[in-house]
């Protein structure tokens, strides 16, 4: 007798593993119901129109953003929480000093305590999904029980989820595990624990962002980095770009900037005017994995669907194709209303709020409208810009990496690498200005190594050594750079005008690697002059460029002076080769 066709075998039959793993988390949880999510647009209509119903979810004015919506978090619940954050290695010293860690026992019971029959009259969703095009070689797959419909349709933007993500699983046998509930919303019985040697996230009592859209910082930085070291590969927080130029040559740049520093903005760069020629196309926009190719070039794949960026600052100026495409099929999260049920947010520069993030009337002694941290979640296939090598299955040639940090003095606006450990170096010692993107004070300056401070899965000396090791199997590898767009004068002006202008040090980079620019030597690296740039139309003084240009020898002696203190911590584990280049650094600097 013939059997079924695999398609219309339920999911819960798919893969047994799932299977096997969901039972036991309901037996846990205790939900009213479960629902395996297929992926297909009317299951996302119909949960749409369920949290329309509930109050969950306001539909924002038809005819201005056809079908968007607006989310309000609960006001303790607004960012990534990264004191509450672990990773919970066998040995403590895997995990590093740049985690906070947990023995895997007592986490577990921990959790297994927040966890017991706290789905209770509630719906346990199961969300398979894929990081990564489908088809690709270098993706890899997950599965998140979640009692939040709200997560279930973030996912279903920021990944492929559904039936084929659970076919792949029930073929390969290979998934991350990873359990969220919302909890209470209580931010004293709130944890997000990472198990990186069972490929396992639980996460409790949040349910915004990163805490709880478990297949982004959590699975695919966290989970995946440590994943990548024992496979040969790296899973960075960066963004990817390709830039064609004048000459028809087309060439990607993945950036690491830490968060709520850039990375969508420069992922969607429109060039400016007097660029012409130029196009920008966004591969992706916040994590990048990096394989080395049979050819000995670095190759990339953005393991994202979609986009969950910043929303303040967003406007026809700073993003024009984030700001179009954010106009329909959007879910935003915290942001204000207008009197005519349009979303708004600082730096929109049109209409004003009526009500703010809170669902209070706006009044500014409450503070900003939109929370700064306020987000938007849309497909990647809305932005006007998408690439289309986006999902091409072996991922796209990474010609240069990019550091950035928002640093308002020390760091120049440009600095190339001398060779690849050099750039490890010139990555590991990254330092920024907080956001508003993880609780916690803002704008003081933390190190934040290759922008993977809170997303780095196991021990950070460990990581620099896989970086060293991967440089070392690339014959052709990407050159690395440093950049800062956000110096500014002794009156706190900025120096640079950033956002499309950036394009012109994109340019110079290409230009680098492709041994055709001039720069001059410093102690730091490889810094353009002014005639190495292309700065024609530009606004921007001679004597700003100049400093934007400068090497301050007595500030980079008293920096490279913390960062010594700072890699002091990682003892016997850190790679003498990056010792050494640091040493390198200080003599030159004499
Ligand atoms: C993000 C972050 O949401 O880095 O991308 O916080
Ligand atoms: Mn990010």
């Amino acid at each position: 007798m013939a059997t079924a066709p695999h398609a219309i075998l339920p999911l819960s039959r798919l893969s047994p593993a799932v299977a096997d793993w969901v039972e036991s988390v309901r037996h846990l949880t205790q939900p009213a119901a479960v629902h395996w999510c297929e992926g297909s647009e009317s299951e996302i209509r119909q949960l749409t129109a369920q949290l329309e119903q509930s109050g969950e979810l306001l539909r924002l004015d038809e005819k201005t953003f056809p079908n968007c919506h607006l989310a309000r978090s609960n006001p303790q619940d607004v960012a990534r929480v990264e004191h509450l954050t672990f990773v919970c290695t066998r040995n403590k010293e895997d995990a590093g000093p740049n985690n906070n860690w947990m023995a895997p026992a007592e986490a577990r019971a921990k959790m297994r305590n927040l966890f017991q029959g706290c789905m209770k009259g509630r719906t346990l969703y199961v969300v398979p999904y894929c990081m990564g095009p489908l088809n690709s070689p270098l993706s890899r797959y997950g599965v998140e029980i979640t009692d939040s419909a709200y997560v279930v349709l973030n996912m279903y933007t920021m990944t492929r989820m559904g039936r084929p993500a659970l076919e792949l699983i029930a073929r390969t046998g290979r998934f991350v595990k990873g359990l969220h509930s919302t909890g209470e919303l209580d931010p004293n019985r709130r944890f997000i624990m990472h198990f990186p040697e069972e490929l396992l996230i639980e996460s409790y009592g949040s349910g915004y962002g990163g805490n709880a859209l478990l297949g982004k910082k959590c699975h695919a930085l966290r989970i995946a980095s440590f994943q990548a070291r024992t496979e040969g590969w790296l899973a960075e927080h960066m963004l990817i770009v390709g830039l064609r130029n004048p000459r028809g040559e087309t060439h990607y740049v993945a950036a690491a900037f830490p968060s709520a520093c850039g990375k969508t903005n420069l992922a969607m760069l429109i060039p400016p005017d007097s660029m012409p020629g130029w196009k920008v196309f966004t591969v992706g926009d916040d994590i990048a994995w990096l394989h080395p190719g049979p050819d000995g070039r670095l190759w990339a794949i953005n393991p994202e669907s979609g986009y969950f960026g910043v929303v303040p600052g967003t406007n026809p100026e700073t993003n024009r194709n984030a700001y179009d495409m954010i106009r329909h099929d959007t879910l935003f999260t915290n942001v204000a209303v207008t009197a005519d049920n349009q979303p708004w947010w600082e730096g929109l520069k049109e209409g004003k709020p009526a009500t703010d993030w809170q669902g209070r009337p706006y009044d500014p002694a409450n503070g900003p409208a939109a929370h700064p941290n306020s987000r938007f979640t849309v497909s990647a296939k809305n932005n006007p810009g998408y690439s289309p090598h986006a999902e091409d299955p072996q991922g796209v040639p990474i010609s240069a990496i990019v550091f950035g940090g928002r640093r308002r003095t020390v760091a120049p606006l440009v600095y190339q690498s001398r060779d690849w450990a050099h750039g490890v170096l010139v990555g590991a010692s990254v330092a920024s200005e907080t956001t508003a993107a993880a609780t916690g004070q803002v704008g003081v300056v933390r190190r934040d190594p290759m922008a993977m401070q809170p997303f780095c899965g196991y021990n950070f000396a460990d990581y620099w050594q896989h970086w060293l090791d991967i440089g070392a199997k690339l014959s052709n590898p990407p050159k690395l750079f440093h950049v800062n767009w956000f110096r500014r004068d002794e009156q706190g002006r900025f120096l640079w005008p950033g956002y499309g202008e950036n394009l012109r040090v994109l340019a110079w980079m290409l230009e680098r690697a492709a041994g055709r620019a001039g720069a001059t030597q410093t102690a730091i690296g490889s810094l353009p002059r002014p005639e190495d740039l292309n700065l024609a139309g530009l606004n921007v003084a001679a004597a700003d460029v100049q400093e934007l240009l400068r090497v301050d020898q007595a500030a980079w002696r008293s920096e490279v002076g913390e960062f010594r203190k700072y890699l002091a911590q990682y003892g016997s584990r850190l790679p003498a080769k990056l010792t050494e280049q640091l040493d390198g650094v200080e003599r030159r600097l004499g």
